[in-house]
């Protein structure tokens, strides 16, 4: 039961007790996991330095610009004293699938089926600041973050006693895996903080080995720039174009290494009515999303993470996997993507047609090679004229 403000008592409560209630608010709220930690730069705030010094954090700039701000909260917070840090679980039963159906399907990360998470979650911490407000009986400062603020939100909540950080950098919780997101709150109080968890990989490396494009350059340490994870969602350009067949399926994120992890084998689903996937959003049929336009676009994916992307980039990447699969049913809507306004998705459209190579995708190409005008544009069709020359299913 929810304890209410006035039954702590008009005088501040005592520390633990209203820690103690700050988390069965949070945990009301529909914060599942809840810790507090002190405000303080995090353990591995070098190895954060040393991340961004090796370049592994590619085009997201945001990441480089607010470096100070994540080693040290306490300089641009100094009133803060604790963090309550929460996580909201998002996994829903649904298996993973492929393409059975005998229609080209991709794969679209479990976070991102329902709708977003980052105003819900915010809405849900401001209501727990009023709270603590109402309940401390005077001026409490507080901040909130969800992901886009400039936190190591990971290092807090491993200090919250959430999880631990495990090889393939999620966090996890041994109860709940790592299908969840994480936020916090910033608040001037002085709170006693938890004990972290200590690690639980041990000697598994399953993470490290499935990853299907490399990226774990050694564990705990990600280079982003050949995550599938990034390629898709922050990558704003061309996907380099020796990556993309191991892309696969995917076109919005990627959840291999959690997948693979023992502790998300038997995790509870969430029943959040949020993260339910939206129609259509589990294992999509391809063809169908290359037709989208702009207003469809819009419509489509309202509210949801996916509209982070942009129509260019997801239109991108599901070239990139109609690419991967192969399907000569595909062909048509390929070729009018050859025609489409934005050259990101014309090129990615072409190298698709390179690799299926029937000879109504040469055909297509070849046309396609009269009107481009993008030089980018451009060198990927003539790159994909030679692949469909050099393909076994092209009939000379
Ligand atoms: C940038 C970013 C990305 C980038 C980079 C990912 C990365 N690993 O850093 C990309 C786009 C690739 C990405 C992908 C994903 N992301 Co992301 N992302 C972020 C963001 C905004 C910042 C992360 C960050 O600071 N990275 C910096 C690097 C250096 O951190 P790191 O690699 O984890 O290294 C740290 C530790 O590993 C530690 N460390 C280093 N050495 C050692 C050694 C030991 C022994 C230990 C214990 C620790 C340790 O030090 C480093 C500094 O903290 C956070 C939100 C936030 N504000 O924190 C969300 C966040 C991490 N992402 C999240 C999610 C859900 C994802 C995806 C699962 C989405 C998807 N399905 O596609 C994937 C997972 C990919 C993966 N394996 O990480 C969630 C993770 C929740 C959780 N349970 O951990 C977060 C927290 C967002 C949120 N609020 O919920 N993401
Ligand atoms: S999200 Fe996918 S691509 Fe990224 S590190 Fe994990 S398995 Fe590799
Ligand atoms: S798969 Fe194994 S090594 Fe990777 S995070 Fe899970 S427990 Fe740790």
């Amino acid at each position: 039961m929810t304890v209410k403000p006035r039954e702590l008592g008009v005088v501040a409560p005592h520390p633990e007790r209203l820690a103690r209630a700050i988390k069965e608010e949070a945990r009301g709220l529909g914060f599942e996991l809840v810790g507090i930690a002190s405000v303080e730069d995090p353990p591995h705030e070098q190895a954060f330095a040393d991340w961004l010094q090796a370049g592994y954090s590619g085009e997201m700039a945001y990441m480089a610009r607010t470096e100070q701000a994540r080693r040290h909260p306490n300089i641009w917070m100094p009133w803060a004293r604790s963090v309550v840090s929460v996580a909201m679980r998002y996994a829903t039963p649904f298996p993973r699938e492929t393409h059975d159906s005998g229609v080209p399907r991709g794969w679209i990360s479990r976070y991102a089926w329902g709708d977003d998470y980052h105003a819900m979650m915010e809405r849900r911490l401001e209501s727990l600041l009023g709270w603590i407000r109402g309940a401390v009986g005077g001026e409490v400062q507080g901040k909130v973050y969800v992901d886009t603020g400039p936190v190591l939100e990971r290092e807090v909540a491993v200090r919250a006693g959430i999880g631990w950080i495990g090889k393939n950098t999620l966090l996890i919780s041994p109860k709940h895996g790592s299908y969840f997101f994480l936020g916090e709150l910033f608040v001037s109080l002085e709170l006693p903080a938890e004990q972290p968890i200590r690690d639980r990989c041990g000697s598994c490396d399953l993470c490290l080995k499935a990853c299907p494009t490399d990226a774990f350059v050694a564990p705990f340490r990600l280079d982003a720039r050949r995550c599938i994870s990034y390629l898709t969602i922050e990558l704003k350009g061309s996907i380099p174009t020796e990556i993309r067949p191991l892309i696969g399926d995917h076109i919005f994120g990627c959840d291999i290494c959690q997948d693979v992890c023992p502790y998300n084998v038997n995790i509870v689903a969430s029943n959040e009515p949020a993260y339910q996937p939206r129609d259509g959003l589990h294992a999509p049929a391809l063809i169908p999303l290359l037709a989208l336009d702009d207003e469809s676009f819009r419509l489509r994916f309202k509210g949801s993470p996916i509209k982070r992307s942009k129509r260019r980039g997801l239109l991108r990447n599901v070239a990139v996997a109609l690419g991967n699969i192969g399907a000569e049913e595909s062909v048509p809507a390929l070729v009018k993507a050859l025609s489409d306004s934005e050259p990101l998705v014309r090129s990615h459209a072409a190298w698709a047609l390179g690799r299926i190579g029937t000879t109504d995708a040469r055909a297509a190409l070849e046309d396609a090679r009269t009107r481009e005008t993008d030089p980018d544009a451009y060198a990927e069709i003539a790159q994909a004229i030679i692949a469909c020359a050099l393909s076994p299913s092209h009939e000379p």
